[in-house]
């Protein structure tokens, strides 16, 4: 019997399995990411950081039902010397994302030139689809001559690291087609989609009112509900993109066949958010041998047999 390959490569980066953490889902303290380190995952990925640490919203902030889940966490995390200070003491040889979410412009070049200097991290995955700090503005995927001046920027630095965006959902062809342009004309990495659903609202019908308290109860949507708009996402994204920039797959996965879906829409990589949160750590084994069993129904023994295939009709 043939043995099934589920390593892959990010633009050059070599990741043991294609499963990961999304950011933000329980990678924010020591005790997190030391678990995370411990775990069948293919790489790690710290949770969005800025300058300085943040408590984030008060609590509760987070909340989940059978098929999603609801967060205004509001960026807490423990700031970027902390994760530069764990991640160079450490000895893996899985692949670090650093996610970074600076508060302005401004903070996030400071926060690309910190990560810079880090021994350990292999890519840095920028933040432009926080949907909880806006305060009046608009997320910053959204903006995009705000996103295309940014970039210029960006790889004005002297970059050590592969870099990546992670983007908001997109719901019409245009939109898709405009960010994929302005993403072409840089020497991006890979690109991660999709972050959580905006503005969302989930109810409690008993108590009548919101089951989060910050923004009014309103907040960012994961899991099972927002995988479409993830692989319709990810499909635009794998036709309008330059065939060098990787895509690494987030929503709605909690099945080997949703990881499956993901690649064959043109992933070369995906990451778990709700459904690692969820289930805890044994989710990486749970879905790495999922799909293993999916793949020898299928008789494919490589992940590269079909990234991108999905029929068009
Ligand atoms: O911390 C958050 O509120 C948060 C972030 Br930075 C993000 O990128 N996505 C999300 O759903 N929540």
């Amino acid at each position: 019997m043939k043995k099934i390959d589920i390593t892959t490569n990010i633009n050059g980066i070599r990741l043991y399995s294609c499963i990961m953490n999304a950011s933000g889902a329980l990678c924010s303290t020591e005790k997190e990411l030391s678990n995370l380190l411990k775990s069948s995952s293919g790489a790690i990925v710290t949770k969005s950081c800025t300058d300085k640490p943040r408590k984030g919203n008060i609590k509760p902030r987070y909340f989940e039902w059978d098929i999603g889940s609801i967060n205004s966490m509001g960026l807490p995390n423990l700031g970027i010397d902390f994760y530069i200070n764990f991640l160079d003491g450490i000895t893996t040889n899985k692949p670090i994302f650093l996610s970074i979410s600076g508060l302005s412009l401004e903070e996030n070049y400071l926060l690309i030139q910190k990560a810079n200097s880090s021994t350990k991290i292999n890519a840095i995955e920028i933040n432009l689809s926080c949907p909880n700090i806006l305060k009046k503005k608009e997320i910053l995927g959204y903006e995009f001559d705000t996103v295309y001046n940014f970039l210029k920027n960006v790889f004005r630095l002297n970059n050590k690291k592969h870099i990546g965006i992670k983007l908001p959902p997109y719901f019409n062809d245009n939109d898709i087609r405009n960010m994929a342009f302005i993403i072409n004309k840089f020497p991006i990495s890979f690109i991660t989609c999709i972050n959580s659903l905006p503005n969302g609202l989930f109810i409690n019908s008993i108590k009548e009112s919101t089951v989060i308290y910050p923004n009014k109860g309103f907040g960012g949507i994961g899991g099972t509900i927002i995988k479409s708009f993830a692989l319709a996402n990810i499909f635009k994204f794998s036709s309008f993109l330059r065939k060098d920039i990787s895509i690494i797959g987030c929503g709605g996965i909690s099945s080997g066949i949703d990881i499956f879906d993901h690649i064959l829409c043109g992933a070369s990589a995906v990451q778990v958010g709700t459904q690692f949160i969820k289930e805890g750590i044994s989710v990486f084994d749970r879905l790495k041998n999922e799909l293993i069993l999916f793949l020898k129904k299928k008789k494919y023994y490589s992940i590269n047999n079909f990234i991108g295939n999905l029929n068009k009709n």
